[in-house]
């Protein structure tokens, strides 16, 4: 794979200000694919000087044209989309029919729905007497992870250009290939030198360099929980804006009415993909008990069929702790229907898990609790509908979500009092213009449509 040996700063690849580096492994057989330079405190400081000194001009640029070099951006990824589908297969191990159609698919649906949003967006509005401006929050701090590693990257990015903000993007350490071609693509596009800078590099170096750095105005972290808090806690004790997308444990709550067949399908295809590296992902499928046993056999028979289709997760560190939690369920008294810790039969390399299924989970597990992270399905029982609110309130995650029903009311009904951000009635589908994020500790603000560029912007009122 093709990789920079440099940061991308000021609109051109720079030497990186310190010698270590990062070598990108493949987890599919952990072969090495790329290496890329491990940035510091100095390389975040140039890179926010330059997007400070751009800040200026970017920010008094017309949105129409700010619209335009979007469109201008997606427009490449289009174009790069084959090799975009290649990087991420590379370093995340993702098939490649699953790279082309999401991973390089939907940012270039999401860029795409940004260019249209910053030419219309009303960047000014007339309350009473007065006159309110949207205004560019300034320069933009972006972390983000390696789960989706082009989607992540364009959640922050697009919004933030679009809403006139300047930006430092520190990409997860495990996919900054993707993070590299992504900086390519912005260059070709023509954005302006500084609008839009890269530092590759460790989370507790680079990340928490950029996320400290004085001349960030805002901070928008996707990531663990854990780093998450920290983020905050700095963000609030500087007084400076910041956006967090978090861990998640979403209901997949199945009521008496629905199509019992097709709600699990679709439940467990939704936890299996991207091998459950989905901070979305319907973990927990609530069933009724008369309708139990049913389900588990669905579901036991749906994730067999996923046994050689998913790829691996993305190391080494989180196969372990996506076995550790898969033991765990075992040692809590939850039933294995499917899959288990050990490694698939026909895999001697890779950081590969089988696709799990577990029965007998109550609400109070830790698999029930905790965000996995990995292709683990956990069914759990419950007696009525407030039974089932209950359960699927009852973790400290509020991300996503989905009620099957009859009928779209009855689901609706039941979604009104979820404390969730997002949830899929009898399936749903996915709209790049819908808000996206959580209640709860899953986070704070929302990323893609309108409000995710609400995000980026701070009002101004004029009174007359
Ligand atoms: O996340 P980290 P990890 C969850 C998921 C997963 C777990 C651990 O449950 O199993 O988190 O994953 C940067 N200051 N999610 O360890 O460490 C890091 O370099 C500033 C959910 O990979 O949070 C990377 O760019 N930045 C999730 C980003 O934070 C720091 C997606 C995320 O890494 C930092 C990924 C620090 N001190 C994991 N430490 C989702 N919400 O989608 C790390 N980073």
């Amino acid at each position: 794979m093709k990789a920079h040996d440099g940061m991308y700063i000021d609109g051109a690849w720079r030497p990186a200000a310190g010698a270590d580096t990062i070598t990108v492994l493949n987890p599919a057989d952990e072969q090495p694919v790329g290496q890329v330079p491990a940035g510091t405190a100095e390389d975040v400081d140039t890179a926010v000087r330059a997007a400070r000194a751009a800040l200026l001009g970017w920010a008094a640029t017309p949105p129409a044209e700010r619209a335009a070099l979007i469109g201008a951006v997606r427009d490449r990824l289009v174009a790069r989309k084959d090799e975009v589908a290649e990087t991420v297969t590379a370093e995340l191990g993702a098939p490649l029919p699953f790279s082309q159609a999401v991973h390089a698919g939907v940012p270039i649906l999401v860029s795409g729905s940004y260019a249209e949003l910053a030419a219309t967006h009303p960047f000014q509005e007339k309350v009473g007497n007065s006159t309110v401006y949207l205004e560019p929050v300034g320069v933009v701090g972006a972390i983000t992870p390696w789960n989706y590693p082009l989607h992540q990257i364009v959640n922050k990015v697009a919004p933030a250009l679009a809403a006139g903000c300047t930006v430092v993007l520190k990409p997860a350490e495990d996919t900054p290939l993707t993070a590299q071609l992504f900086a390519e693509a912005v260059h070709e596009a023509g954005v302006p030198a500084g609008v839009f800078n890269l530092v590759t590099g460790l989370g507790p170096v680079a990340g928490q360099a950029l996320a400290e750095h004085e001349g960030v105005d805002l901070v928008s972290f996707t990531g663990s929980t854990a780093v998450g808090k920290q983020i905050g806690a700095t963000a609030g004790a500087a007084v400076k804006r910041v956006a967090l997308e978090l861990g998640g444990k979403s209901a997949n709550v199945i009521l008496p009415s629905a199509d019992l067949a097709k709600a699990v399908n679709v439940g467990v295809a939704n936890v299996m993909s991207n091998s459950g590296q989905t901070c979305s992902a319907w973990t927990r499928m609530l069933v009724h008990t008369d309708r139990y046993d049913e389900a588990v056999e669905l579901a036991a028979a749906a994730a067999a069929k996923y046994g050689d289709r998913i790829g691996p997760v993305v190391n080494a560190k989180q196969q372990a702790r996506v076995r550790g939690y898969i033991e765990k369920g075992v040692e809590e008294g939850a039933r294995i229907v499917a899959g288990g810790a050990e490694s698939p039969k026909d895999k001697d390399k890779g950081y590969y898990v089988q696709p799990t299924v577990f029965a007998d989970v109550t609400p109070e597990m830790t698999i029930a609790q905790e965000e996995i992270f990995g292709p683990v399905v956990s069914i759990i029982r419950y007696e009525d509908e407030d039974d089932a609110l209950r359960i699927a309130n009852g973790t400290v995650y509020g991300l996503a979500g989905a009620v099957w029903a009859a009928d779209d009311a009855e689901a609706v009904a039941f979604a009104r009092r979820m404390d969730t951000g997002q949830v899929d009635i009898n399936g749903g589908s996915f709209n790049p213009l819908a808000p996206f994020g959580g209640y709860k500790q899953s986070g704070v603000g929302r990323e893609l449509g309108a409000h995710g560029l609400t995000e980026y912007l701070q009002t101004k009122s004029l009174q007359f």
